[in-house]
């Protein structure tokens, strides 16, 4: 449905954001001073309105999931972030270090249908080299025709460092060990204040964009993400969406941008902020679709935004929902209180509820099921 552009400015023009709507009818690229303009205004509604238009324009009516595991392979980690409720120090209450054998025996637990495991963890300097292989080789053995996403920029400078040889020759090792792409984590916000602040032994902005494009361009696809919630200003919150739009510009190797919300519970710095609000969690869907133009999917990852906003946000900018994921941990020791796990037909619910048609996707988002023949009734052993 056509939106009418001139009634909508009328609107824009009492909210803030005037221009916008007739940029977004126009397809042409939004400015970053629209973009704090759109975390500024109080009309979040009209924002998911215009996301929506352009969330229609490139996927239809259909919201997109998969069928995925999570593995969370260590805590043990010594980057101390703030943020950061999952890390662990080895003897500390619940640290543990999964051995490959262990990842292979969880996958062949897992649900027999998925078609992805998502692997991230922390960073400890004592594992090896050979130990990041293993752990790929072990996921391929048990389930080899899985899609394995795993280890985030800051793994993956870990993983040099230790490999100590070129980046194009440790992705050739880690591509023949099993991987096949990497997930958005540990941008966190890229501001240097920021890090300084709160994960100053984080690598830099300006390392995660250099690896993220190594990687483009060798060929692995990732996605990328935006922490939000913390000390951060929403300039700063600009800038970072803008590095990844520049990057996106010139690699097209980010396939999904997913804000994640900032969850304080059990964290050793940030513990007394709120969480975001479900409408500052709608904007940054919104924002993301809007701004990211270059970016083909954007993600509303329920187990952090949960299941009401999700939904909502199907409707706001958002064409995907992430997937039925099981055993994760790093947003529930911060106090997700969202389920640890949603079935196939869950999910379906969801999706139909919110009035679109759910497709089943792989992590490459080729479909594997569009449901033409009717939904799930099944509840899956998961
Ligand atoms: O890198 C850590 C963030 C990320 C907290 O690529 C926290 O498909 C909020 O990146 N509150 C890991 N956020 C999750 C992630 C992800 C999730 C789902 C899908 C994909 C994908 C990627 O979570 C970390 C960090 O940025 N994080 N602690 C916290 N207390």
């Amino acid at each position: 449905m056509e939106l009418p552009t001139e009634a909508l400015e009328l609107r824009a023009a009492r909210t803030g954001l005037q221009g916008i709507p007739t940029k977004v009818a126009n397809q042409e690229r939004l400015s970053t001073d629209d973009c704090l303009a759109m975390y500024q205004s109080d009309d979040v509604a009209l924002l998911g309105m215009l996301a929506n238009d352009v969330r229609e324009r490139m996927h239809g009516n259909v919201a997109f999931y998969n069928v995925n595991i999570h593995v969370n392979y260590t805590n043990y980690c010594n980057q101390f972030c703030g943020f950061c409720a999952f890390q662990r120090r080895p003897g500390d209450d619940g640290a543990y270090c999964m051995t490959p054998e262990q990842v292979g025996e969880e996958l062949a637990k897992a649900n027999p249908e998925a078609t992805e495991v998502h692997m991230v963890a922390g960073v400890w300097p004592a594992l090896k080299y050979d130990y990041f292989l293993e752990i790929l080789r072990a996921a391929k053995a048990s389930r080899p025709d899985i899609h394995v996403k795993a280890y985030t920029m800051v793994e993956i400078d870990e993983i040099e460092r230790l490999a100590n040889k070129p980046l194009p020759e440790v992705l050739d090792e880690l591509k023949e060990a099993g991987l096949d792409s990497m997930p958005g984590g540990g941008a966190e916000v890229f501001s240097e204040r920021v890090r300084q602040q709160l994960y100053p032994k984080k690598m830099s902005a300006e390392r995660w964009l250099e690896l993220a494009r190594g990687i483009h361009e060798y060929g692995f696809k990732t996605n990328c993400t935006m922490l939000y919630g913390m000390t951060e200003t929403l300039e700063e919150r600009v800038d970072h969406l803008n590095r990844l739009r520049e990057l996106q510009d010139d690699t097209s190797g980010f396939q999904t941008y997913i804000p994640l919300a900032f969850h304080p519970e059990n964290t050793p710095a940030l513990g007394h902020l709120p969480i975001p609000s479900p409408l500052e969690r709608l904007r940054s869907i919104a924002i993301g679709r809007l701004f990211l133009d270059n970016v083909p999917h954007i993600k509303a990852y329920w187990i952090m935004t949960g299941l009401a906003v999700a939904q909502a946000a199907l409707s706001m900018g958002a064409d995907d929902l992430d997937g039925t994921v099981s055993q994760e941990k790093v947003y529930h020791d911060a106090g997700a209180s969202t389920p640890e796990v949603l079935t196939r037909a869950d999910i379906h619910r969801l999706i139909r509820q919110a009035g679109r048609e759910p497709v089943e996707r792989n992590t490459v988002y080729d479909i594997v099921n569009d449901f033409a023949d009717g939904d799930p009734v099944e509840e899956l052993c998961v």
